[in-house]
């Protein structure tokens, strides 16, 4: 089984942290997405990591997805089965899915010619990265399962401190920076840093 990834993908070291909880080998395969990379497209037409392709040829993208289907295959362990964790769970995948959602565009937007930029859609992704980071600051207690919620949000804090350093989130959000270095321990994680 392959998966097609990008290193600094958040996405992608979800799948990534997930397969390792779940003890599933995955080869992994470096991938280009702003490229014309024709393997990539040719898996996912969408043209997006990461993108999970089977030995029998199936392919599955899209990280909700990817991370699910290796639950209900390797699992069941990280997609809780109880309706409220369920629920809580994957609310909380939306909220980290959502960070990753505005942090990366906003890393392409600063990544144009300066004239080329529009300040006011990186003002709107940092709007939508600060309202949940506040919003995440006042629930950490919620966050005490790890499960595809909590490690949605660790990987989207970890490329915020990864590609945004300066806006210092952790000074205005301290509960929420103290929750990540606990879960950053877990070898899951060290073994997906960002490098
Ligand atoms: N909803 C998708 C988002 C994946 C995504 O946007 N990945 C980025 C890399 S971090 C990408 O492939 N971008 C290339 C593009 O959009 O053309 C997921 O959860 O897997």
């Amino acid at each position: 089984m392959k998966l097609l990834y990008a290193v600094p993908s958040p996405y992608s070291r979800k799948v990534r942290v997930v397969a390792h909880e779940l003890g599933v080998p995955l080869e992994l395969v470096a991938v280009n997405a702003m490229s014309d990379d024709v393997m990539l497209g040719a898996v996912n037409p969408l043209n997006r990591v990461p993108a999970l392709l089977l030995d029998d040829g199936k392919a599955f993208f899209d990280s909700p997805l990817i991370s699910e289907y290796l639950d209900v295959t390797y699992g069941p362990q990280l997609f809780p089965l109880e309706s409220g964790a369920r629920w809580q769970a994957l609310l909380q995948q939306a909220l980290g899915d959502g960070i990753m959602d505005a942090a990366v565009p906003r890393r392409h937007e600063t990544l144009r010619p300066a004239e080329q930029q529009s300040a006011e859609r990186i003002r709107l992704y940092r709007r939508t990265i600060d309202q949940t980071l506040a919003r995440l600051e006042q629930t950490v207690a919620e966050l005490s399962c790890f499960h595809i919620g909590t490690i949605s949000i660790a990987c989207a804090l970890t490329y915020l401190d990864f590609r945004f350093a300066g806006d210092a989130w952790r000074v205005r959000c301290p509960t929420l920076g103290s929750w990540l270095d606990e879960v950053l321990a877990k070898p899951s994680m060290q073994a997906t840093l960002f490098e």
